[in-house]
């Protein structure tokens, strides 16, 4: 089959003056090809090619000129070079969306294109050996199944997959006419509360008939007073067919109608979402998220636990507020009800994780509900599993939980919202059952967090069992019905770093299964749908009147004082200088020993002012987590090289909301900054918490950081790497006090406008209105897809993950 890269490489990799074949750059490339043999260096990364043609410049002195540039053009952008067999392969990536293989032969005359397919057997041909490579194997392509499925073509509106899809379907509906007029009426006419129908009853399922009606009802509704309620008017509404959820009051009554003719004359793509996006059509929702320990009290900081659980909790929060507002705008007396899924611990510590049932805070109608995970034998696991053993239990715990969440709700939930990898494969399971829409927030996918996770599979899957996670997000991702992130690096990266969901593109995990085409980031499926602060908890340290005096006293003296809490390090000789303050898990990739490192390096920031990092753990013996332990070592390392005693704090604490929101503002009180040198992050909930309260930032250049913080106005954007360039940023912010009140106003005012749980939760909705619209169309053809996704899940997932659990 002809993949999409061949389709697309038709064209020449370079140009020249005459719009041939460059020779001379093609001379160049392959004695770049042939220093890169003598150097043995067989594999190159994106950050190491540059490095790299540097080095050959130097050392063969090749002259600078336009070949040269051209050559340096030619690998701008480029993701892999690799030496295999005969041939250098290049996997170039010029810009957001566009992807190039190509292949040079020493003897060659021109760069060829080559497939997809074959720059995958070239991968497996390094790692394995062309006799392996060339056996017969499983190839994964789930191209054909989106033939007819939207998808962006302007890579700016990747992430914006509602708008393109409405668009694509509305003209394309529009051209039949009979059959979109008559598939909207059906589609209202199905839903019912109680059941007694809503919208309009099933009488009204034929346009032609329709049509008069509602001619009619708008005179009617026309010479009505506005401020009337719809129990004024309810009765001539039923005669010509409309039931209720049209509105509580006349005048949205009116206006709603209003749309609904305007959208069955022009299926107009904005009257469309405009309508259909805001009715109230969810009021049951099942959210799943198994990942780490759930609960609302001494979680945050332990092993797997942080954003994600915060997010979980404030979207539900923020679901059920929104839900509320749209019955009573419809004039429904309906009482949602959302239920968190999660994992029952038995060995809870101090937290509730052994509880079934527990209500959250701050709702009418929000439960946690958990569930175990069960062994072998069906016996109850009773310690947290982390996130890279908890493959084997998913399935079981999908079967029941399946009827633990049907005890719940009435039927079956209107909508399934999957968390992070697990909990998405679980979601997709339970949704396969109920028919339900299934909406996918991402959270983390680790395949970008982790060198070679895909290649380098095998020698890995002692520890991360990536063969099961990457299954189950090809699994679960492509079965959603729509996906939400964060932030667009999550799905097309930035011009120079591929996208977290490109990167499942096109893999090879060689003796597993190659794929050809696993997650499209162009598909009309994509949406961002950034998260919120929980405007309780965080709000700007000039607040004063909101502030707690007695929660400030107590954070000042257990983070900065004299006697800290118990399980805190280091001690601070002058307690009131500005804190560069950080606080996360200490996961390796949230670098916290690259804090110290940069810190104790940096004469002048330890001049300036102290370090306080807030940590869930600081004593490696009470810690079983292998990263944990490693990285608190080296953090103990590095004080002790650098000196760190005066200067450093290291507190060990788990600090609930209150407090979070309240240390955010302690450091701001301070004149203090907050960092997030984060190797990778997928958003980072720290930095928008932060900024709302008033701490000026400093993030990571690697992840969603770095869509957030607008550089030098809303905060700094670094390369946690480059030491030097990151302390200069702190530091240029804190020693200047104009520059430190500007990114204070500028941050609260960013978070201010560009991340509210309300909008987030509105979006949500109606996402999965219009999502469950289309797909009622049946415009997507799904069913051959759920059966391959279906088939993927029994042949490859289900017996791997049987041996994992028979050898745990
Ligand atoms: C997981 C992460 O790694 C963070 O970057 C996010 O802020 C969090 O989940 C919430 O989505």
């Amino acid at each position: 089959m002809a993949t999409q890269a061949t389709l697309n490489d038709k064209r020449s990799v370079h140009q020249s003056a005459d719009d041939g074949v460059n020779k001379d750059l093609v001379r160049l490339a392959k004695r770049f090809v042939l220093f890169l043999r003598s150097e043995e260096s067989s594999f190159l990364l994106a950050d190491q090619v540059p490095k790299t043609i540097e080095r050959f410049v130097k050392q063969e002195s090749i002259p600078k000129d336009d070949t040269l540039k051209s050559l340096e053009k030619l690998y701008r952008g480029c993701q892999e070079i690799l030496l295999s067999g005969d041939y250098a392969y290049a996997f170039l990536r010029p810009r957001i969306g566009i992807k190039r293989y190509y292949r040079l032969h020493p003897e060659g005359e021109d760069f060829e294109p080559v497939s997809r397919g074959q720059y995958l057997f070239a991968k497996d041909e390094y790692v394995q050996g062309y006799d392996m490579a060339s056996k017969r194997g499983l190839v994964i392509d789930f191209s054909s199944f989106y033939d007819s499925f939207p998808t962006v073509v302007d890579t700016n509106e990747m992430g914006r997959g509602m708008t393109v899809l409405n668009r694509r379907l509305s003209g394309e509906l529009y051209r039949d006419r009979d059959r979109f007029q008559n598939a909207l009426l059906k589609f209202l006419s199905q839903f019912e509360l109680d059941g007694r129908p809503l919208f309009v009853n099933n009488h009204q399922m034929r346009y032609e008939t329709f049509q008069e009606d509602l001619e009619t009802t708008r005179s009617f509704l026309d010479g009505h007073p506005e401020e009337d309620a719809y129990e004024d008017v309810a009765h001539d509404l039923r005669r010509h067919g409309f039931e209720p959820g049209w509105g509580a009051k006349v005048s949205d009554i009116r206006s709603n109608i209003r749309l609904l003719d305007k959208v069955l004359q022009s299926a107009d793509p904005d009257h469309v979402a405009g309508l259909i996006g805001k009715l109230p059509l969810v009021k049951n929702i099942l959210m799943v998220s198994p990942h780490g320990w759930f609960a609302q009290e001494n979680v945050l900081g332990k092993p797997d636990t942080g954003g994600q659980v915060t997010y979980v909790l404030d979207q539900a929060r923020s679901l059920e507020r929104q839900l509320k507002v749209q019955f009573a705008e419809s004039g429904l007396d309906i009482t949602p009800k959302i239920v968190i899924l999660t994992r029952q611990i038995l060995d809870a510590q101090d937290t509730t994780c052994n509880q079934v049932r527990e209500k959250v805070y701050g709702t009418d109608n929000c439960w946690i509900l958990r569930v175990p995970f069960r062994n072998l034998y069906g016996e109850m696991i009773p310690h947290h599993v982390s996130r890279f053993q908890i493959w084997p239990y998913l399935e079981v715990f999908a079967d029941e939980a399946k009827n633990a969440v049907l005890a719940e709700f009435p039927g079956v939930p209107d909508l399934v919202v999957g968390h992070y990898s697990d909990g998405n494969l679980v979601a997709h399971l339970l949704c396969e059952d109920f028919g339900t829409t299934h909406c996918a927030a991402v959270h983390a996918l680790e395949k970008t967090k982790y060198l070679f996770s895909d290649l380098r599979w095998a020698d890995m899957e002692h520890d991360y069992h990536f063969s099961l996670q990457f299954t189950a997000d090809l699994i679960a991702y492509n079965s959603a019905d729509f996906i939400i992130t964060s932030s667009f690096r999550e799905i097309g990266g930035t011009n120079t770093e591929m996208g977290m969901f490109e990167s499942y593109e096109t893999y090879s995990m060689p003796g597993l299964y190659r794929v050809q085409s696993g997650l499209d980031p162009r598909l009309a499926r994509f949406n961002i749908v950034p998260p919120g602060v929980n405007e309780e908890h965080f709000y700007p340290a000039h607040e004063k009147d909101r502030r707690v005096e007695a929660v400030r006293q107590h954070l000042v003296e257990s983070t900065f004082g004299e006697n800290p809490s118990e399980g805190s390090v280091g001690r601070l000789d002058k307690p009131d200088r500005p804190a560069i303050f950080a606080m996360s898990r200490i996961d390796k990739v949230k670098n916290l020993a690259g804090l110290v490192e940069l810190y104790g390096k940096s004469k002048r920031l330890r001049k300036k002012a102290n370090l306080v990092i807030i940590s869930s753990e600081t004593d490696a013996s009470r810690s079983s987590d292998i990263e944990e332990i490693e990285q608190i070592n080296r953090i103990y390392e590095l004080r002790d090289q650098y000196q760190l005693d005066g200067v450093f704090r290291w507190r060990g604490a788990r600090l609930d909301k209150v407090e979070t929101g309240e240390i955010y503002r302690v450091v701001a009180d301070m004149k203090g900054i907050f960092v997030q040198p984060a190797l990778m992050e997928t958003f980072g909930l720290t930095v928008i918490e932060a900024m709302a309260c008033g701490c000026p930032v400093v993030v990571t250049c690697f992840g969603g950081p770095a869509e957030i913080v607008e550089p030098g106005l809303s905060g700094e954007i670094e390369n946690p790497n480059d030491h030097e360039a990151f302390a200069d940023a702190i530091y240029r912010v804190i020693s200047d006090k104009s520059v430190w009140e500007d990114r204070v106003r500028n941050g609260i005012e960013r978070v201010r406008t560009a991340y509210a749980w309300s909008q987030h939760a509105n979006k949500i909705l109606s996402l999965t209105n219009l999502y469950s619209y289309w797909e009622y169309l049946n415009v997507m053809n799904r069913s051959s897809l759920d059966r391959y996704i279906h088939t993927l899940f029994h042949t490859v997932y289900r017996p791997r993950a049987e041996e994992m659990m028979r050898g745990a």
